[in-house]
């Protein structure tokens, strides 16, 4: 069992994760930080939750999240447009990339837009999902899943060869309060680099994580498929892709997903 007074012992934060609130079990942390968010939690509360019954990717694709993992949300309230949300994505996918490297001292990848992975198989996936007032953000739930402290057999056997966890990478247990304690003040450091309107020095952080950059991939968008050369990201967080005709094309997150072929 996660123990949160351990994880709020030496939590230096500010705000990310000073209100923490643990479940042994949910339907999904998201949805119990929409909730919260809506009774009006403060900005950095935490939901954190052993096990979800209903674990949510995005487009509502099921999020497996057995026991071991660390599955949380952070309720966060920025200030701007709603066009700017998608940012804290790559904000969160940095974040966490940071804390996996530093703690596990492994070579951590970025996918674009939400996937963390080691080896090339996915250790971590992110759920952005925004609730707006007129166009401006009203809040904004970063859910967070890492596949910490679980054999790869507790996962179904069609993801066994494209996900990993960090008990098979190391052969062993992490510290799982450690991690998140980690993860929260790493989050913070990166979010306030975001709120204070400085994207391009956390796409620089990014860019160095991101090793799909300058590969040929196979993008799929709302059913359509298409392949190129990933390039970048702007300053948007979109995806540059050189066609094969030459033309450069830009990707919205949303419901895309890259293969580097
Ligand atoms: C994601 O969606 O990668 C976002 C996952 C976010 C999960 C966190 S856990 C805490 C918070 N509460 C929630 O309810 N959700 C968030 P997407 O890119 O759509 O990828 C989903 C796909 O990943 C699935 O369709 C499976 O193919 C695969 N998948 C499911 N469970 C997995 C796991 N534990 N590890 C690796 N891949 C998984």
């Amino acid at each position: 069992m996660i123990r949160i007074e351990k994880i709020l012992t030496e939590l230096e934060t500010d705000f990310i994760g000073r209100e923490i609130l643990y479940f042994p079990e949910l339907l999904s942390t998201n949805a119990t930080a929409k909730k919260q968010a809506e009774e009006g939690a403060k900005e950095g509360t935490v939901i954190i939750a052993e096990t979800q019954t209903e674990g949510r990717g995005r487009l509502d694709r099921h999020w497996f999240s057995p026991k071991g993992g660390v599955w949380l949300s952070i309720i966060l309230r920025p200030e701007i447009a709603a066009e700017d949300a998608q940012k804290t994505t790559l904000t969160s996918a940095v974040a966490v990339a940071r804390t996996l490297h530093k703690e596990c001292v492994v070579k951590v990848q970025i996918k674009w837009p939400n996937d963390v992975l080691i080896s090339n198989k996915k250790v971590c996936g992110i759920l952005t999902e925004a609730t707006l007032k007129d166009k401006t953000v009203n809040s904004i739930i970063v859910g967070i899943g890492i596949n910490a402290n679980f054999p790869i057999e507790a996962l179904p056997e069609e993801l066994q060869t494209t996900a990993t966890t960090l008990q098979e990478v190391l052969g062993k247990k992490v510290d799982r309060e450690k991690l998140i304690r980690e993860l929260l003040t790493e989050f913070e450091d990166y979010y306030n680099l975001f709120r204070a309107e400085k994207f391009a020095s956390l796409l620089i952080e990014w860019r160095r994580m991101a090793d799909f950059l300058g590969k040929a991939v196979e993008v799929t968008s709302f059913g359509e498929k298409f392949q190129g050369k990933a390039l970048d990201i702007d300053e948007n967080g979109a995806l540059m892709i050189k066609l094969e005709n030459g033309e450069i094309k830009k990707v919205f997150s949303g419901d895309v997903s890259v293969r580097v072929l």
